[in-house]
């Protein structure tokens, strides 16, 4: 593997829903010169050409700073155009079937908030877990919370790499740095911040303090 995920995960940018184009290119570029170490395109009205078309473009962006982008749920699109990795929910396409869809070398990412999801996840050869929602969160609107006991329970009980998702900013990060993250998972607090830049070294800062 290219990438090695106690590096990349420190930091992932998840992109907010139907951002034109543009615009989320200039705030990812500000973002990733802030500190972020993966990016993660996240599109659930787009149409397939939109979310293709999209994709391209922060791929052709993110080569440049050598960031990995993950595309959210669409193995297709990932295939594609050969993104640095798929990132699946309970709800997707079971990991074990991405796994067996995707190259070698592609990173395999999966939301788990149990136990049992986090080690069939491992099992299924996921490179990393995404664990939420740490925070009350307006972004997705099914999110539930999960128990800070619990995060910590998962990343000591089940082997694997892991980011916190979920509402998590500047001024609450800090509650996560003792749970065994690799890293937390960000939308909001990055991409709706006045300084784009500033939020993201604030948070990474905070994280690791
Ligand atoms: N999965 C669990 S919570 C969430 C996702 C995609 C939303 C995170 O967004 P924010 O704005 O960082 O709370
Ligand atoms: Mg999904």
């Amino acid at each position: 593997m290219k990438w090695s995920m106690d590096e990349v995960l420190k930091l992932y940018l998840v992109t907010k829903e139907d951002m034109h184009i543009d615009i989320l290119l200039k705030k990812v570029e500000e973002a990733v010169k802030g500190g972020v170490t993966m990016v993660q395109l996240r599109e659930k009205n787009s149409s397939s050409h939109e979310f293709y078309n999209k994709a391209i473009r922060l791929k052709e962006l993110l080569i440049s700073y050598k960031i990995p982008l993950i595309i959210n749920d669409r193995v297709d699109i990932a295939l594609a155009i050969e993104a640095d990795g798929i990132h699946v929910g309970q709800s997707d396409l079971p990991a074990k079937v991405v796994k067996s869809m995707i190259p070698d070398g592609m990173i395999l990412g999966v939301s788990a908030r149990t136990i049992e999801e986090a080690t069939r996840a491992k099992m299924a050869g996921a490179h990393y877990i995404g664990v939420g929602a740490c925070f009350p969160t307006s972004t997705k609107n099914d999110a539930k919370l999960i128990h800070h006991d619990l995060i910590k329970e998962i990343n000591t009980k089940v082997n694997i790499p892991s980011v916190g998702i979920g509402g998590i900013t500047m001024d609450n990060v800090e509650n996560l740095s003792h749970l065994g993250l690799n890293g937390v998972a960000v939308i909001s607090a990055i991409l709706n911040a006045e300084n784009t830049t500033l939020a993201a070294q604030s948070i990474t800062s905070k994280f690791e303090s």
